[in-house]
């Protein structure tokens, strides 16, 4: 018997997706550089299906149904171009290599193009939902030929997560097409999981909320427009209580956040590209500032929103164990001493101090369920940004690299087996097929009219933040972006000018066409044409 596919590289990914294709009742023939794990998959596994074990690449090879369709899930980086040149001279014209790995995209439109050139079908497949997703459905978003998505296309199809019957995978387009669009969706999601985690600080810090009342919350928020996996596995995160000591989980987790690449790609591509993806970007550099310890201890003393001393700030509150284990909502968010907090009461209008009621928070007692309205706002509307921002990036990109990708089809296809999962999606898939030109997802009607409601308390939240000192880079990067699109006029015409001034740089009028240069130094009465 010939196996209909083969996966090399059977650590996590590798075995869950031959699981997956095996569970399918596909033929697999299953290969690991160390083969300990290929014998393991057997022994463990080999009730699910159909597996075809090879020891060496030349038995995998052998063991495949022509054309060959051959899946490399190993390290992303020098480990898949290892396994490409092991296995590229042993296949022939026609057959299909597919990376299943986080390969970056210019790596996979390089080696595309170098066994493009052997005769081989190369596929850069993004493949997301990690190791869960790999074995009960991923989202998978594969590059490449045609012809090779022609081979490839109904496995995909059985292998991959179903929304309403409908599989989430299409061939995304040409060579990287598939890898870069992997890629902007992880840069999404780390903006969207920013954002969550600005909403939670600001409902337990100026909101007073404890994680358990906060869990309560995300549940309420997962049950209207903003459900999620990322808001409902947040309920129960918040929900969860350490059991070693009795405190809420989140307190006893290091708050340095970590990356693995992907979401750094996004942003410097999108610089390469002239994308302003500036709410990912913020989401990136939040948890590299997170991170740099030397930075916040150095930094630490510096004083909050007060004129007065402020010896307690929020590490000291999150610090202390007796606090920390109090889960009914009474733990103070000490931002500045009494002074400061007079100071603040004093201009913060809605944002005035609980101070009697001893909770500590500084949204009133009766205005904490308003104010959890508003940053379920302000979130909507920071995330419309992070993923209309997303998607032009991938515009650019497709525009660049001449994939003529599909936005909505790749909108709908997240719709289910990824980390960022959300009906949400399907709003975007329907509002590229309303317009599918439109120059950005803001000013389609459905998301339009949801900023237009939610600016306001968005404004506010922002504003609320600023006042306490609580760092919002996600929500106030993306309330900037939607201003500076919306402005009639913005202080570009002054950098224009600063430019033209010290650099000779040359500028445009408003008024006619042309280029122009003013003689600052000599006579700044004179205009030249340039
Ligand atoms: P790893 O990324 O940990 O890679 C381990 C695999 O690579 C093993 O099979 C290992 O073989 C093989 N390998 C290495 Br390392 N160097 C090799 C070489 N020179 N020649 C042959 N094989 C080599 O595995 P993973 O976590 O399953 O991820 C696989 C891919 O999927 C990666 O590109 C990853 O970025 C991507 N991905 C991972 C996730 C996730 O949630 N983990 C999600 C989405 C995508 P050995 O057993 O002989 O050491």
């Amino acid at each position: 018997e010939k196996a209909d596919i083969g996966v090399t590289g059977l650590a996590v990914m590798g075995r869950n997706l031959a699981r997956n294709l095996a569970r399918h009742g596909y033929a697999v023939a299953v290969h690991n550089r160390t083969e300990a794990r290929t014998k393991a998959l057997v022994e463990e596994f080999g009730g699910e299906g159909t597996f075809l074990p090879a020891a060496t690449p030349e038995e995998f090879v052998a063991s495949l149904e022509r054309p060959r369709r051959v899946v490399v899930m190993v390290k992303a980086g020098a480990p898949t171009d290892a396994v490409i040149e092991e296995f590229a001279p042993l296949l022939e014209p026609g057959d299909v290599i597919v990376d299943g790995g986080n390969a970056h995209f210019l790596d996979t439109r390089r080696r595309e193009a170098a066994l493009r050139e052997r005769g081989l079908h190369f596929v850069g497949t993004g493949i997301s939902g990690g190791e869960e997703g790999a074995l009960n459905g991923p989202s998978i978003m594969p590059g490449g030929s045609a012809e090779s998505w022609e081979a490839l296309g109904p496995l995909f199809e059985s292998i991959a997560a179903k929304v309403d019957g409908v599989p989430c995978t299409t061939h995304i387009g040409p060579d990287g097409a598939g890898h870069f669009v992997k890629m902007v969706h992880n840069g999404i999601e780390y903006a969207d999981m920013q954002l969550i985690a600005e909403s939670y600080d600001l409902l337990r810090h100026a909101g007073g909320h404890s994680p358990a009342e906060m869990a309560e919350i995300f549940r309420t928020w997962n049950a209207g427009r903003l459900d999620s996996y990322l808001i409902e596995i947040t309920a129960d995160i918040l929900a969860h209580t350490d059991p070693e000591t009795g405190r809420p989980f989140v307190d006893v987790v290091l708050d340095q956040a970590e990356q693995k690449g992907t979401g750094r790609w996004t942003v410097q591509t999108a610089l390469d590209l002239g994308s302003p993806v500036n709410g990912i970007a913020e989401a990136v550099f939040a948890r590299s500032v997170s991170g740099h310890a030397d930075l916040r201890e150095a930094a630490h003393s510096l004083p909050g929103p007060s004129r007065s001393a402020a010896p307690a700030d929020r590490a000291a509150s999150g610090d202390e164990a007796g606090r920390g284990a109090s889960a009914d909502g009474a733990e103070p968010a000490a931002f500045a001493g009494e002074a400061g907090r007079a100071a603040l009461a004093g201009e913060a209008g809605r944002a005035a101090l609980a101070g009697e009621a001893g909770r500590g928070a500084f949204v009133d007692e009766a205005e904490r369920g308003a104010f959890a309205d508003k940053v379920e706002k302000a979130l909507y509307a920071s995330k419309i940004v992070a993923y209309a921002q997303g998607f032009d990036e991938i515009r650019a990109g497709s525009d660049e690299y001449g994939w003529d990708i599909d936005l909505g089809a790749t909108a709908a296809i997240w719709r289910g087996g990824c980390i960022i999962r959300a009906e949400f999606l399907d709003r975007i898939r329907a509002a590229y097929e309303g317009d599918p030109a439109t120059p950005t997802l803001l000013t389609t009607p459905d998301f339009a009219e949801a900023l237009a409601d939610a600016q306001d308390a968005w404004r506010e939240v922002v504003a609320t933040a600023v006042r306490l000192g609580i760092p919002v880079p996600g929500f106030s990067a993306a309330l900037a972006y939607y201003d500076s699109l919306r402005a009639d006029r913005l202080p570009a015409a002054l950098i224009q000018s600063q430019r033209d001034y010290f650099g000779a740089h040359t500028y445009r009028r408003v008024d006619k066409d042309g280029t122009f240069h003013t003689l600052w130094a000599e006579d700044p009465r004179t205009e030249v044409t340039r």
